[in-house]
């Protein structure tokens, strides 16, 4: 947009001295603060331009000098040109725009996913390695993190403006977002949609950390059961088992290398398997029957937590063993290695819904 690099930056620090702006912490914020002062700067000429014929209009062809008004027919020229200008400025925006929000909501394959569920009022976060926090979130610099929000409740909002990023938790629905941090440092979290009385403390920290100190707070904050393993016990304890048991006569289909598999319904029509799926197959079997299968399974509505079906659905997308490779490649330069059986058995199970 033909600002050098250098202005570009001292305008940045300026905006952000004086708190116009909050601070770039993230790959995109650089690069929606460019939309906005574009914006803003054609919108600054348009008034400026609008006010100074204003004014000068209003001076040159004031009654005094004009008693009897000249009638002037129209120019189509001048409406040619005030039509097509601001709608090429607009189109410049609109495409701008496009490009930039197909860049914010459609996370990269290799982003590393974290788990937020939303409740009134906190928000809590569910590491993969099984670390949970409440109203903070913990992430390294220069890594792709996609988030998989959730709410308990009603609906909230996830919004980091040093990230400029922001995306609603809905009941009963998944949603992603992603961003890529590049500054450590601590940021505000904010919810930012009405949600009740204590909305405006529904609010935390975002800590981003170089990989050392994210590793060191990985290894510090463990419970001792990774996601999947939280889950694998739930499928236990719930017997899911007692028809997923991957034998050829087990009364319900095998549940390995199901997530990111293509399933085909009674119905006849194809479905994809991905995270909302599989929580909706549990929560609603009678919703969706996979071709060959009885509709016999029970569900588990009401009885199992957000975080409980986290578990699970983490549960059975590592059962796919692409997903599985994928996400050690992801991981292993930054989760602690994995406790050994041992020290699992302590520690206590979570994801059944409190009656
Ligand atoms: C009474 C037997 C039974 C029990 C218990 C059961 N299921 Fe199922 N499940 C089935 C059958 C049959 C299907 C296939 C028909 C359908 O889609 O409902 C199925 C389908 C599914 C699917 C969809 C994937 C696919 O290939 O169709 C998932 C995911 C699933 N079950 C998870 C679970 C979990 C998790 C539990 C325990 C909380 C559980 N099931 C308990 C019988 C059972
Ligand atoms: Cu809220």
């Amino acid at each position: 947009m033909g600002l050098s690099p250098v202005i570009w930056q001292f305008l940045v620090k300026w905006m952000v001295n004086f708190a116009i702006i909050p601070p770039e912490a993230s790959r995109i914020a650089p690069q929606v603060d460019a939309l906005l002062v574009f914006m803003t700067l054609v919108s600054l000429v348009g008034l400026t331009l609008v006010g100074l014929l204003v004014t000068t209009f209003s001076i040159l062809y004031r009654r005094e000098r004009n008693p009897v008004p000249t009638q002037i027919e129209g120019s189509t020229l001048l409406e040619a040109t005030w039509t097509i200008i601001p709608l090429g400025l607009f189109l410049v925006m609109f495409v701008w725009g496009s490009v930039l929000y197909f860049r914010i909501y459609t996370p990269p394959p290799n982003a590393m996913n974290i788990y937020v569920v939303g409740k009134q009022w906190m928000w809590k976060a569910e590491h993969p390695g099984g670390q949970h926090e409440i109203n903070s979130l913990h992430i390294p610099i220069n890594k792709p993190i996609q988030l998989t929000l959730i709410s308990q409740d009603v609906f909230h909002s996830f919004s980091i403006p040093a990230f400029r990023v922001k995306r609603e938790a809905i009941p009963g629905r998944y949603t992603t977002v992603w961003f890529e941090a590049t500054t450590p440092g601590t940021y505000h979290l904010f919810c930012t949609q009405y949600c009740g009385t204590a909305h405006s403390a529904m609010i935390g920290d975002i800590v981003v950390q170089t990989p050392e100190d994210y590793k060191m707070w990985l290894a510090g904050s463990t419970s001792g059961v990774s996601l999947a393993q939280n889950g694998e016990r739930l499928f236990s304890s719930l017997s899911c088992g007692a028809c997923h048991n991957g034998q050829p006569d087990s009364r319900g289909p095998s549940l390995a290398n199901v997530y990111g598999s293509k399933l085909t319904l009674t119905t006849g029509s194809p479905v994809l398997v991905d995270e909302a799926y599989l929580r909706q197959a549990i929560l609603n079997p009678s919703a969706h029957i996979t071709q060959g299968y009885a509709p016999i399974m029970p569900t588990y509505q009401g009885q199992i937590s957000e975080e409980g079906l986290i578990s699970l659905v983490e549960y059975i997308k590592n059962l796919n063993s692409n997903y599985r490779v994928q996400q050690t490649l992801n991981t292993t330069e930054l989760l602690p290695e994995q406790p050994d059986k041992g020290a699992m058995k302590g520690a206590g199970m979570q994801g059944v819904a409190k009656p």
